[in-house]
C-alpha cells in the first residue's frame, strides 16, 4: 500500500508508537521556532530544564509580535530573548526583520524536516514540504531540550487540486473555500495534504498562504509536496542545496478527499467573528469599509504586495477609508523598494507599517468604534483588532486593495484583467538581521539579561484526588484563545508576567472572571464544541491555572489548547452525552473524583442539581501522569535530574 507524504515524513521521525490513526505517537523534532509573545515563557521553561544548549538541528527565536514598545516591557523582553539565543545556541531574528512564518519560509524551512513552533501558524512551513506544527511554548521548550513531540496520529485528508486560478482570485480564496466547506473544526486531528495538477500553478508563497490558514480549520498541519516549484523557490533564496524531491506514492491511501477546482473559485470573504463564516464577495459586496489592513503571516509575501501595488497604482484610497500595509519581511520590503512598487503604495495613501504582526494581533491601528475592517489576515475573532465593537472581515489582498480604493467591499474581478506580476528570479538575500548561534565555548560566557517584566513562572502543585468548586463560567461553542486570554497592545506586553496578565482572563466575555475565580478559590469552566480554537498561547492555560481553574468540561477541544491545559495541570474533560451540557448552569457546585482517570471515564457530581454526569477524556497514560504531577514542567525536570 502506497504512503502519503505525511506518513513518509512522520515515519522517518517516529520515536514512539505506530502510524495508526488516532493513536499516540511521538516524533523527533528537527527545527523549532518561537516568537516574542510566546517565546519569553518558553525560554523561562527551557532555562529551568537545565540543558546547556539546544538539541535541535536548528532553532530560531523571532521578534515580531511585541514591537509596539509603549514602555520598557517589550524591549526588555527582546533583550532577554537575544541573550537566551546567544547563551543556548539559537539563531536570533532581530526586531524589524519580519514575521516569523514569512522569514522562516524564506530562510529556514526545509522539505522533509519537522518543525515545531510556539505559534499556531507554524504550518506555513508546509508550503515547502515540511511537517510544521504549532504547539504551546512548553512543548517547544521540551523539543529544544531534545524531547520528542507527542501527538495523536492524524487522519490524512487529500486536497486534490486541479485547474488554474482565474485573475483576481488568489491563494487566500483557496483556503477560504476549504474553510467554507469544512468549517473551523473540520480539520481537527487531521493533516491537509495537497496534491493534483493544480498545485503546479501555485508558487511557494501561495502554498504558504494556504498551509498557514489551514490552522483555522483546526488541522494539525497542512503540507505540499516538494517539487520543481519548491526547488525554484529555494534556489531563488540561495538554498537550492536544501531541496529534496518529496511526494506521496501514486497509490497513497487517504482518509478523506476534498477536490478543489481552482478555475471555478471566486473571491471569498469571512464575515465576523469567525474565519469559518465564508461567503462570496459578490453576495455581500457594496457595504462601506472604514479600514483595510493588508499583511500578516497569511498575506504579506512579495507576490501579495505586488498584486496590491499593481491595483493601487495611480489610484488614491477612498476618503473614508484607512489603508495599512505591513510586509512580511525585510526581503519583501527591499524588493518593493527596488521595483518601485513601494512608491505606488505610498502614493495611493497607504499607511506603511513595520514588517511585523501589527494590526493582526491588535498591536496598534485598532479600528474606530463600530468600524468595518477588511483584513487579509487569518483571524477575525471578537475584539482581536483592539476594538470590540468593530466588525472584521477576512479577504484576499486583491479584494482588500480594490475595496480600499472604492471605500466599499468590491469584487476585484470588476477591474477587468490583472496586469502581469513580474517576480524576481533571485531574491535579495541578506541575513544581516539574523544573529547566528555562538560557539559552545563563547556561548557559556553569555549572561542572560532580565528586565523587571520577566517574572519567574509560578510553580503548580500535584493534583488532589478530588476536585471541587463552582462553575465559574459557562460558555458556548467555538470559544477562542482570544476569548480566554486576549492579546492586543495593552495585554501582550504582559506575556512574561503571569500574575499581571491573569487579570485579563476571559476579559472579552466577562471582566469579573479573575476576581470571582480568586475569591472562590478557583473552580470550573464549562463549554461547548471546539473549546480553545485559535492561538497556541499557553497563557490561555497558565493564567487561568494561576487563578485556580481546576478542570474544563466541554463538548470538544481544539488540539493545541487541550495539550496546553494538560501541560499546566488543568484537567480537560468532555461530556459523554453532549446534552448534559444543557443541564449545567454557571454557579453550580461540582465535585469530580480523579482516581478513575485511568479508566477513561470520571463521574461529575453536580451537587447543586443533585445529578451525576459521565465524563471522558482522550489522555494517554503519560499525559495522565504528568497532569497529576501538576504539569509537564515538573515532570521533565524530574526526568532530567535523574
Ligand atoms: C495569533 O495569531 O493569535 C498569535 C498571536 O500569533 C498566536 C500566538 C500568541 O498568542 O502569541 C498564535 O497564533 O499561536
Ligand atoms: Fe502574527 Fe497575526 Fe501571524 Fe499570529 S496570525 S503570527 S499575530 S501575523
Amino acid at each position: 500500500m502506497g504512503k502519503t507524504l505525511t506518513e513518509k515524513i512522520l515515519e522517518q521521525h517516529l520515536v514512539e508508537g505506530k502510524l495508526e490513526k488516532g493513536t499516540d505517537i511521538a516524533i523527533k523534532i528537527d527545527q523549532t521556532l518561537t516568537q516574542d509573545a510566546t517565546g519569553t515563557m518558553a525560554y523561562l521553561q527551557f532555562e529551568s530544564m537545565g540543558i546547556s544548549r539546544v538539541q535541535t538541528e536548528l532553532s530560531v527565536s523571532y521578534v515580531d509580535h511585541n514591537t509596539l514598545q509603549t514602555d520598557f516591557k517589550n524591549p526588555d523582553d527582546h533583550r532577554y530573548l537575544q541573550s537566551i539565543a546567544a547563551r543556548y545556541g539559537l539563531y536570533f531574528s532581530r526586531p524589524g526583520n519580519g514575521i516569523c512564518h514569512q522569514v522562516h519560509l524564506e530562510r529556514f524551512a526545509r522539505p522533509g524536516r519537522t518543525l515545531l513552533g510556539s505559534d499556531s501558524h507554524t504550518p506555513t512551513g508546509g508550503g515547502v514540504g515540511s511537517i510544521a506544527i504549532g504547539a504551546g511554548g512548553l512543548d517547544v521548550a521540551a523539543a529544544m531540550a531534545g524531547e520528542s513531540f507527542h501527538l495523536k496520529m492524524p487522519q490524512i485528508v487529500n486536497v486534490y487540486v486541479t485547474g488554474k486560478l482565474p485573475d483576481f482570485v488568489s491563494a487566500k480564496d483557496v483556503i477560504l473555500e476549504i474553510l467554507r466547506r469544512i468549517g473551523v473544526k473540520g480539520g481537527v486531528n487531521k493533516v491537509l495534504e495537497y496534491t493534483g495538477p493544480g498545485i503546479k500553478t501555485l508558487t511557494v508563497p501561495e502554498r504558504g498562504t494556504i498551509t498557514n490558514m489551514g490552522t483555522e480549520t483546526g488541522a494539525t498541519t497542512s503540507i505540499f509536496p516538494s517539487d520543481e516549484i519548491t526547488k525554484e523557490f529555494l534556489e531563488a533564496q540561495e538554498r537550492g542545496d536544501q531541496w529534496t524531491h518529496l511526494e506521496p506514492d501514486e497509490d497513497a491511501v487517504y482518509d478523506e478527499r476534498i477536490e478543489i477546482k481552482l478555475g471555478e473559485l471566486e473571491p471569498l470573504i469571512a464575515e465576523p467573528h469567525s474565519p469559518g463564516n465564508v461567503k462570496t464577495v459578490k453576495e455581500i459586496e457594496g457595504f462601506k469599509v472604514d479600514q483595510v489592513c493588508i499583511g500578516s503571516c497569511t498575506n504579506s509575501s512579495l507576490k501579495d504586495l505586488k498584486a496590491v501595488a499593481s491595483i493601487l497604482k495611480g489610484n488614491t484610497i477612498d476618503e473614508g477609508t484607512v489603508l495599512t500595509v505591513s510586509a512580511g519581511s525585510r526581503q519583501v520590503v527591499e524588493h518593493m523598494i527596488h521595483s518601485g512598487d513601494m512608491v505606488d503604495l505610498l502614493k495611493s495613501g497607504a499607511r506603511i507599517l513595520e514588517n511585523a504582526c501589527g494590526p493582526c494581533i491588535g498591536m496598534g491601528l485598532a479600528p474606530k468604534s463600530n468600524a468595518v475592517s477588511l483584513r487579509t489576515f487569518n483571524r477575525n475573532f471578537l475584539g482581536r483588532s483592539g476594538t470590540k465593537s468593530a466588525q472584521a472581515y477576512l479577504v484576499s489582498p486583491e479584494t482588500a486593495a480594490i475595496s480600499a480604493i472604492k471605500g466599499k467591499l468590491t469584487d476585484p474581478r470588476s477591474l477587468g484583467s490583472l496586469p502581469e506580476i513580474k517576480m524576481p528570479d533571485k531574491f535579495y538575500v541578506n541575513d544581516n538581521m539574523i544573529i547566528p548561534p555562538l560557539s559552545p565555548e563563547k556561548a557559556k560566557e553569555v549572561e542572560i539579561v532580565r528586565g523587571p517584566n520577566i517574572i519567574p513562572l509560578p510553580e503548580f502543585n500535584p493534583l488532589p484526588d478530588k476536585l471541587s468548586g463552582t462553575v465559574l463560567l459557562k460558555v458556548e461553542d467555538d470559544i477562542t484563545t482570544d476569548h480566554i486570554m486576549p492579546a492586543g497592545a495593552k495585554i501582550l506586553p504582559l506575556r512574561s508576567n503571569i500574575p499581571e496578565i491573569s487579570k485579563f482572563v476571559f476579559n472579552v466575555l466577562d471582566e469579573t472572571f479573575p476576581d470571582r475565580s480568586l475569591e472562590k478559590g478557583g473552580g470550573f469552566v464549562v463549554g461547548g464544541e471546539n473549546y480553545g480554537q485559535g492561538s497556541s498561547r499557553e497563557h490561555a492555560a497558565i493564567a487561568p491555572k494561576y487563578l485556580g481553574l481546576k478542570a474544563v468540561i466541554v463538548k470538544s477541544f481544539a488540539r493545541i489548547h487541550l495539550a496546553n491545559l494538560v501541560n499546566f495541570g488543568i484537567v480537560p474533560l468532555t461530556f459523554v452525552n453532549k446534552e448534559d451540557y444543557n443541564t449545567v448552569e454557571q454557579g453550580d457546585m461540582f465535585e469530580i473524583d480523579l482516581t478513575t482517570l485511568n479508566t477513561g471515564e470520571v463521574i461529575l457530581k453536580n451537587l447543586t442539581k443533585n445529578s451525576e454526569i459521565p465524563l471522558s477524556h482522550s489522555l494517554g497514560d503519560t499525559e495522565i501522569e504528568l497532569l497529576k504531577a501538576g504539569g509537564k514542567l515538573t515532570f521533565i525536570k524530574q526526568k532530567h535530574t535523574i
